[in-house]
């Protein structure tokens, strides 16, 4: 018969404020021996708005953003990607650039996308810790339904890592060459040689569907507090460029689990974190983006099997970055007269024909 594990208990006095009222009241919890050694580790120290519920750290009382952490909500975010069809129907894929310093987590955040797809962690081999970063050249990943599955809507384009000036990494001209499609897949980029129209492969008139429709950039949260004011300046001018082209942006803040014991402990802390709220309202000023436009995740790296509130956190992201998009390609699907509602006068919900692109409209 197997053994039950003895039961501690731990007396909680717990204080909160609501305007002017003070709250204070006690609560018993029972757990394991290994468990109450780890929650002594983390419980201090009290913050007088915030309640210690986890025992792993300083975790507010609300998360100030809503998810199911359920194995239904994964299905349900992962059915969503695998029907998910751009509502202009000139798009057919939605090509997504992850842009950020070495190390960021860029080549890790397709890995894990991937790799909640397929249901296993996956091993490829652009990964690592190389001070300049492994990937040189544009490289673009389809993600498919599953291990031999047909390819969803989205791609996601891993470039060389941005520099901390202009000299070094990815320089703008390249970057926007990039976004406008004009940079053929497999380029090599190469700083004494920016993409020209002379450039092997290049592409003079690029079509919607060679141009990126997202741009993500990708910070590690562990590093987001001492952001350089090279690299904060780099970020700021590539946002401001391409804010000017109508492509829609986010951040993607990665490392979670390195900066809070509480999400590390479970990543479904993430939206209840004070340190993660910190370091996302960070991440939102080195880029110069609102912080709803901050989206953290937790990366697959040391582990060799997924989880199910990892997945959920990661497949949230992606959400998200194709809503950006659909949100900002929708205005430029003029409605059809059958399409058109009769209200707004916006694009209905079946797909239309884009007669423009963001880039290319004039
Ligand atoms: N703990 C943790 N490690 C991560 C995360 N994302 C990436 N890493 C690790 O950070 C290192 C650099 O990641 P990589 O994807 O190669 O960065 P890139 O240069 O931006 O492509 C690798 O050792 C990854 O395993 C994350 O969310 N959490
Ligand atoms: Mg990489």
């Amino acid at each position: 018969m197997p053994s039950r594990p003895v039961l501690y208990a731990q007396l909680f006095l717990c204080t909160v404020n609501v305007g002017w009222v003070t709250v204070s009241f006690v609560f018993v919890e029972h757990f394991t021996f290994r468990r109450l050694l780890f929650r002594h580790m983390w419980i201090w120290p009290f913050h007088s708005d915030s309640i210690i519920d986890s025992g792993v750290g300083d975790v507010l009382l609300n998360p100030w953003r809503e998810l199911s952490w359920t194995e239904k909500g994964r299905g349900s975010l992962r059915k969503n990607l695998v029907s998910f069809k751009p509502a202009c129907q000139s798009l057919n894929q939605v090509r997504v650039l992850l842009m950020g310093p070495p190390g960021s987590g860029k080549s890790s955040f397709i890995n894990s996308v991937r790799s909640v797809m397929f249901g296993r962690v996956l091993l490829l081999p652009f990964i690592g810790t190389a001070t300049k970063g492994f990937i040189k050249k544009l490289k673009s990943y389809d993600i498919r339904s599953e291990r031999g599955g047909k390819p969803t809507a989205l791609t996601l384009c891993d470039v060389l890592a941005l520099g901390d000036g202009e000299t070094t990494g990815l320089t703008l001209p390249d970057a926007l060459a990039v976004i406008k499609g004009h940079a053929p897949e497999g380029h090599k980029f190469q700083s004494d040689a920016p993409i020209k129209a002379e450039t092997s492969g290049y592409r003079p008139n690029p079509s919607v569907n060679d141009q990126i429709h997202c741009a993500v950039f990708v910070l590690n949260a562990c590093q987001v507090m001492t952001t350089s004011e090279d690299l904060t300046e780099t970020l700021r001018t590539l946002q401001a460029e391409i804010s000017d082209l109508d492509i829609p942006q986010v951040v993607l803040l990665t490392h979670v689990d390195q900066v809070c014991h509480a999400v590390q402990e479970d990543v479904k802390f993430v939206y209840s974190s004070r340190i993660l709220q910190e370091k996302m309202q960070k991440a939102a000023e080195v880029v110069g983006l609102p912080v709803s436009y901050v989206l953290p995740v937790k990366n697959y790296s040391s582990e060799l099997s997924v989880s199910c509130n990892t997945d959920i956190l990661l497949l949230s992201a992606v959400h998200h970055i194709l809503q950006a998009v659909d949100d900002t390609f929708e205005d430029y699907c003029p409605p059809t007269p059958a399409d058109a509602s009769p209200v707004t006068g916006i694009c209905s919900a079946s797909p239309v024909q884009c007669q423009s692109s963001p880039v290319f409209n004039v």
